[in-house]
Formats: structure tokens, C-alpha cells, sequence
């Protein structure tokens, strides 16, 4: 059985994917890691490594202490505490992930996850509908790490025949795991306070569309496009990925038909620039065609089953 390796298990995809990929290939073929000390729930469930993806050295030994085959590289800062640290930003989005490549290129792992963002595109990209391929000049140091890291992804798949996949995630929305320091995470919050206050004020104005998804289809398409073929996975720099749209004041109205009495108010901070920047919807055909994406979550049915579950 080929052993998994997820970098940054503890982060609000890394917790998901590791609770799915285990269920799936065996708790013990699936080796959890994050900066974080591992509690004593954490080795309960699996084999737990103590790691910062920054240090090289270790990361070798735990790829060859497992005999580890496919890595998960989710370790990363995002778009909002990125713009508070853009040089530490860089240096963790980047080096990371060229340790993991160059491991691949030396032959000592065979499969790469690595999650890209709608955060590559910029002012000038077009926001409806957002092509696959088209002009992006993100702004953002987070959306600048994030491009670049998808022109080395493709660089070693044509260069090296690095098997490296990977996914441009819109917003993530789950129950099971806490985001941070995404523009996208009013789109969590605003589920708790909704049920604890009745009340949230929102970081961005009420018209702000953004594209989002529901968590259970985000770990559902990640693992779909690692289990592909790799002859069909045509893209080697990173798919375009959707399910919904939404603004917070449709997403405030949709948890109003659950919690009637439920008040949203809106005093947009920084991250308002950032979500300005970014797509409003996005073209994801080239998944459904080449891996056969589908999402199963709309705004409805996202919503009906976060408020069930929190
Ligand atoms: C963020 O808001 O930074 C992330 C993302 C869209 O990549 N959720």
C-alpha cells in the first residue's frame, strides 16, 4: 500500500482530507504532520510527525522513514496574515514547495498535491465566469506566491516528469476544521456567530461576490484528481475549480430562511481590497471534462447542512 504524507494536516483542508484519505487507504498508511506537537487525539488516530516544512533535513527523514509515495502540501499562509508577513509568506509558499519537487525529481516520492487558489488572478483578469486560461496579474503577495508556484509545477512536470496536481480552491466552507487568515473565511464565521449571537458583522461589503465551495467537495475533488490517471490529467499547472457564488448579503438572507431573527451588518477592513481583486465566478470546464468534476453543493444544500452540523 502506497503510504500518504499530508504536510500541514492540522489547517482547515489538511484536517478533512486527512480524516477522508484515512478512512479510505488506512489510518496507518496515512502519516499526518503540522508545526503544531501532536495531541494525544492526534496519535490516537495515526501516525503524527511534529514538523515545519521549513526544515529540510526533516522532511527528508520522514519521506524516507515512511517510504512515503504521494505528498499533500497544504503548509501555507494565506491571502489576509500574508499581507502582514509578505517576506516570511514567500519564503514558507515557495520553499516548501520546491523541497517537495525537487524530492519528486530525484525520484524519492511519486505523486504532488498542491493547492493553488483563485487568488492568482488580479484586477485585470475577467471576473465573470473566469477562464482557465487567461490574463492574471494577482496583487497579493499570497496570489504572487501562488502563481508562481504553478509556473515550477508545470516547469518540473515538462522539465523532470514531476507527477505534480493541483487545484485553484475558491473559499472553503466546513464544519470540521477552523479556517485562517483567508478572505474568504467570513464565509465560515458568520455560521457560528449566526447560531451563538444571532448576529455577524461581516469584513466585506454586503455585494462582494465571491466563488465558493463546500467543504466535502473540495476533499471529494482533490482526491478524485490524485486518484485520475495521470495521462488525463492535462494540466499541469493547476484547475480551475467552482461550485457556487455568493455575496454575503445572499449568503446572510439564505441563513435567515433557518434563523429568522439572524442580523448581518458590514464594515468592510483590508481584506475588502483583496476580495476586489479576485473573480467573481469561475469557468471550472476543463476539470469537468478532463477528470469529470462535478460539484454536489450549492448555496442551498451548503448551508441546510452547515447549520445541521454546527
Ligand atoms: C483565502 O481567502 O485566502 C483562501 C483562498 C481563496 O485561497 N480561502
Amino acid at each position: 500500500m502506497s503510504k500518504i504524507l499530508v504536510l500541514g494536516s492540522g489547517g482547515q483542508i489538511g484536517t478533512e482530507l486527512l480524516l477522508s484519505l484515512r478512512q479510505l487507504f488506512g489510518d496507518s498508511n496515512v502519516i499526518a504532520s503540522d508545526i503544531k506537537p501532536a495531541s494525544p487525539k492526534d496519535l490516537a488516530l495515526g501516525p503524527y510527525e511534529e514538523l515545519n516544512v521549513l526544515d529540510k533535513n526533516k522532511v527528508n527523514k520522514i519521506i524516507a522513514k515512511y517510504k512515503i509515495e504521494q505528498v499533500y502540501l497544504l503548509a501555507a499562509l494565506l491571502s489576509a496574515t500574508a499581507e502582514k508577513n509578505p517576506a516570511f509568506a514567500w519564503e514558507l509558499n515557495m520553499n516548501s514547495l520546491f523541497y517537495i519537487l525537487d524530492l519528486a525529481k530525484e525520484g524519492k516520492i511519486k505523486k504532488v498535491f498542491w493547492p493553488s487558489s483563485i487568488a492568482v488572478f488580479g484586477p485585470t483578469t475577467p471576473r465573470q465566469n473566469t477562464p482557465q486560461f487567461t490574463v492574471m496579474e494577482p496583487n497579493t503577495v499570497y496570489g504572487i506566491s501562488k502563481q508562481a508556484g504553478e509556473r515550477w509545477c508545470e516547469y518540473y512536470f515538462n522539465k523532470y516528469n514531476v507527477d505534480v496536481r493541483s487545484i485553484r480552491y475558491p473559499g472553503l466552507i466546513g464544519y470540521k476544521s477552523a479556517p485562517g487568515g483567508g478572505t474568504t473565511d467570513y464565509a465560515v464565521h458568520i455560521f457560528y456567530e449566526a447560531r451563538k449571537n444571532k448576529r455577524y458583522e461581516c469584513f466585506l461589503s454586503e455585494n462582494t461576490a465571491l466563488p465558493m465551495m463546500y467543504m466535502p467537495d473540495a476533499i471529494r475533488a482533490t482526491i478524485e484528481l490524485m486518484e485520475t490517471p495521470a495521462e488525463k490529467v492535462k494540466i499541469r499547472s493547476s484547475y480551475n475549480l467552482s461550485a457556487m457564488s455568493f455575496t454575503p448579503k445572499q449568503i446572510a438572507e439564505e441563513i435567515q430562511k433557518h434563523i429568522p431573527e439572524f442580523k448581518i451588518s458590514y464594515k468592510p477592513d483590508f481584506r475588502q481590497q483583496i476580495a476586489d481583486s479576485w473573480p467573481q465566478s469561475i469557468d471550472d470546464e476543463r476539470a469537468r471534462i478532463d477528470w469529470g468534476w462535478k460539484n454536489q453543493y450549492d448555496l442551498k444544500t451548503m448551508v441546510e447542512d452547515m447549520l445541521k452540523n454546527i
